[in-house]
């Protein structure tokens, strides 16, 4: 079987209630960008990426389509198998991970269809069909953030993870007091996520002023160099997020005990083959983790929720999909959402989901 048709298209995914604010900055409006492989014997199989803004990571929509015009034209006549494809995009383009995962998740899809089998089954199959999700807030005022930290809780959301950063020190302790006091004795686990807005200084204190509350501290500090001071002069588990850009960052950090677990996106690693590679790591040094993309619609949710499937229960921290942020959805029997904070594994051969037909318009380039 070979790869006949790559064809490209971008999709516009307006924030709902918007914008969503992180300390590395607040988002409208996001372009995600998929790709849908048709093989030469007429399987589908649909992809997708889009990074949260320009400012989140060292990713930004152009970007993904400006690689995926540069690589798209050299996979026709491949093997959509995801390993061979994954060298043959290598040889085609130096990194670009995020942009490589839409081409990923697309032949995953199509391999999967093509066999008949879920992705979670190629990827050495599920252990549930009913995935724990987690609720991220948006930076904000600390009562409003407290309110929807109880709302959270009440919704059967298993974890909540509250973005701090990019604001006085004194109102992120503050956030996590009011937080704290909102949902103690819930068993809902915390998370707080400083998006790398911390400097060292800020994330020693607000963990020793917060010594009492239970929280993961995920990507407090930008640089590799910054997460080595602080971790062991905090009191609170060290996770790590934008830091964990491929698996060879996720191998040194995993090797030399820097972290105590990741927020990991599936399309930073480059897709769904690096990603049960992260997982088996993840797995061998008994790290949890989440599985979870910056953003984007029903395929990026249909993937993040099977490789999630797979990954042991103890160590899997949970699915965030952005499904709650956005209006509609891509496949008219519905699409990825969550319910009392859990995500069923859509059935059937691959992700599952299928885009209705024209439901992103003409493509941008085809191959
Ligand atoms: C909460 N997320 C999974 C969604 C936003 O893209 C940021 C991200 C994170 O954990 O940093
Ligand atoms: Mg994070």
């Amino acid at each position: 079987m070979r790869i006949a048709e790559c064809h490209i298209f971008t999709h516009e995914l307006p924030v709902r209630n918007g914008p969503f604010r992180m300390a590395s900055g607040a988002v409208h409006a996001l372009t995600t960008t998929l790709v849908k492989l048709v093989s030469d014997r007429g399987h589908v199989g649909w992809g997708e990426t889009c990074p949260v803004g320009p400012t989140y990571a060292e990713a930004h929509s152009g970007g993904a389509l400006a690689a995926l015009k540069v690589i798209a034209p050299g996979l026709i006549g491949a093997a959509p198998t995801p390993l061979t494809l994954r060298r043959r995009m290598d040889g085609l383009l130096s990194g670009h991970a995020y942009a490589k995962a839409a081409i990923d998740i697309a032949a995953h899809d199509l391999m999967g269809r093509a066999l008949g089998v879920s992705v979670a089954d190629l990827l050495g199959g599920a252990e549930t069909d009913l995935v724990p999700s987690y609720h991220a807030t948006g930076l904000g005022p600390p009562d409003e953030v407290a309110r929807i930290a109880a709302e959270t809780c009440a919704k059967g959301y298993p974890r909540l993870q509250i973005k701090l950063g990019g604001q006085p020190a004194e109102a992120d302790i503050e956030t996590i007091r009011k937080v704290w006091e909102a949902i103690r004795g819930s068993g809902m686990r915390l998370a707080v996520d400083g998006n790398r807005g911390w400097t060292t200084r800020d994330a020693l204190r607000i963990s020793r002023d917060c010594a009492e509350v239970p929280f993961v501290m995920e990507q407090p500090c930008n640089s590799l160099d910054e997460l080595q001071s602080i971790r062991y002069r905090i009191v609170h588990p060290l996770y790590m997020d934008e830091s964990g850009t491929s698996l060879d960052a996720v191998i040194s950090a995993a090797g030399a005990g820097l972290v105590d677990g990741f927020g990991m996106k599936l399309t930073r690693i480059g897709g769904l083959q690096p990603m049960a590679a992260f997982r088996d790591i993840c797995e061998a040094r008994g790290l949890p983790h989440t599985c979870d993309d910056a953003w984007g619609g029903d395929i990026i949710a249909a993937a993040c929720t099977q490789v999630a499937a797979t990954v042991k229960p103890a160590l899997l921290e949970g699915v965030w999909i952005a499904a709650p942020h956005i209006e509609g959805h891509y496949a008219s029997n519905g699409g990825i959402a969550i319910r009392d904070g859990h995500i069923a594994r859509p059935a059937g051969p691959g992700l599952g989901v299928t885009p209705e037909d024209g439901c992103f318009g003409p493509p941008v380039a085809s191959y």
